[in-house]
């Protein structure tokens, strides 16, 4: 005779129907406590989690673009997005092998839209994938492949703040319609003001804690969550505990909003 398994809480402490995910009209703020896996199209033996996509919410006003986790396994491997969809990959664990090349943890790429590449990712690496569909610009080549590590990445103090940190990852150049940044805040460091933008934001928690206002709502985040925050959708920052925070972002830049 079998004996069906009890569930217990992915959150040790809190009983079962407990989350601190959040999807709202103009933000959202997804917890890994509840992530589900599932392959990803264009990945072979890929274990995925796509955190952030436009099916988020459809129609006007939903995300413009795509975010997503991939846990290594044998065999896994993608040789390109689907047409006219670019890439930046960001080695959030282990290491990866760009057409035999290793891209170490920290390591990134922007893979342009329509090339070719074999990506391998081993058990145990994982990464950050964020993909958006590349929008051409009129007289202006679009980049070719791009590969980096954030150690190497341009980094400036945020408005002149040495406690919070900017580096960027891709050139801030028109070939690129979309940037990639990593910012770093020392413990009690926050946004200088609150931001609202027409540029949307995916972001996902590499470390530390802090509080993110979103809109008109205050969440305390860690390491590990992910937030979307569409377009004008007022957001702020303070970082908390006693080791830096730092988060990953995505941005839409360089291409006419009209
Ligand atoms: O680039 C940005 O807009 C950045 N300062 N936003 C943010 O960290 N929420
Ligand atoms: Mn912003």
């Amino acid at each position: 005779m079998t004996t069906n398994p009890i569930p217990t809480s992915r959150l040790p402490g809190l009983p079962l129907g407990i989350s601190r995910t959040r999807v709202a009209r103009d933000h959202a703020l997804i917890a890994p406590d509840g992530h589900v896996p599932s392959p990803i199209v264009g990945w072979s033996n890929a274990e995925g989690v796509v955190l952030i996509s436009p099916a988020m919410r459809g129609g006007p006003g939903g995300p413009r673009f795509v975010q997503y986790l991939v846990r290594g396994a044998d065999g896994c491997r993608t040789g390109g997005a689907s047409p006219g969809v670019q890439r930046v990959i960001y080695v959030l664990r282990g290491e990866a092998r760009l057409n035999g090349q290793r891209l170490a943890t920290e390591g990134f790429a922007h893979l342009p839209a329509d090339s070719a590449y074999e990506l391998m990712v081993p058990t145990g690496t994982e990464l950050l994938v964020f993909e958006k569909r590349y929008e051409p610009l009129a007289g202006v080549a679009a980049p070719a492949l791009t590969v980096g590590e954030l150690s190497q990445a341009p980094c400036e103090p945020f408005l002149g703040d040495d406690h919070a940190l900017l580096a960027t990852l891709l050139p801030i150049s028109p070939a690129y319609d979309m940037a990639v940044n990593v910012f770093t805040f020392q413990p009690g460091t926050p946004l200088p003001f609150v931001e609202t933008h027409v540029m949307e934001h995916g972001l996902y928690m590499k470390q530390g804690q802090g509080v993110y206002r979103l809109g008109d709502a205050w969440y305390p985040v860690q390491a590990g969550d992910t937030i979307w925050m569409a377009s004008y959708c007022p957001q702020w920052f303070v970082a908390m505990g006693r080791t830096p925070a730092a988060y990953i972002y995505y941005k839409d830049i360089h291409r006419d909003p009209l």
